[in-house]
């Protein structure tokens, strides 16, 4: 089912903003990240073999947060003054302190995120995330963990996927592979992180 505007309707939880940053902007961004951030290649142990994840990415916290992602705790890198304008608005919009980002960095449409749930207990039972994505427009999907029904939605650049309430208990999201983009994008989670390590 098709909302006005050509975009999907999403389910509950989830609502896409697009252009929240101009189109300059958000390339301006994406630029500035993908040259001056220490991007890591990290990987997983699956079963006791170890697997190099399809993108890059960076954990960009507060000195006092600790959160592990697939079983191993992040190291925190420090907030890039490029990035404090935009954590500031987004905290005055959405009414929320974020201590953390996730950034990831797909170098082209063979780079992908599998299936999963943002469902650490770090974040709480019903995280706010607000997902910022800069660059080439990439497909979403969202999946009901009970009936398997599949929405995807294409996320443009300078555009918020907000998720709430009940999004991460009850779906599961990915960022498949496209083979026809050839371009770079990358994605910013905002996410407020409680400190469990007191
Ligand atoms: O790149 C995206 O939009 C997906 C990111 C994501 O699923 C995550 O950080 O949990």
């Amino acid at each position: 089912m098709r909302a006005a505007g050509n975009a999907p309707v999403l389910p509950p939880g989830f609502s896409y903003q697009p252009q929240a940053l101009s189109f300059d902007k958000s390339i301006a961004l994406y630029q500035a990240l993908s040259q001056s951030l220490a991007w890591q290649q990290n990987s997983i142990r699956l079963f006791g073999k170890s697997h190099t994840l399809p993108r890059l990415e960076l954990f960009i916290a507060d000195p006092d947060v600790r959160y592990s992602y697939s079983g191993k705790v992040l190291n925190n890198a420090p907030w890039p003054p490029m990035l404090l304008g935009i954590r500031n608005t987004l905290e005055q919009r959405f009414g929320q302190l974020f201590n953390a980002v996730l950034a990831n960095y797909y170098r082209d449409g063979q780079d992908t995120m599998g299936w999963h749930s943002d469902d650490e207990p770090e974040l709480g039972a019903q995280p706010l995330i607000v997902s910022l994505s800069l660059g080439a427009s990439r497909k979403f999907k969202i999946r009901d963990k009970h009936s398997k029904a599949v929405t995807d939605l294409m996320l443009e650049t300078g555009s918020l996927l907000v998720m709430q309430g009940n999004s991460q208990r009850d779906y599961q999201h990915a960022l498949p592979k496209q083979a026809k983009v050839h371009q770079g994008r990358i994605n910013l989670t905002f996410r407020s992180v409680g400190n469990t390590s007191a």
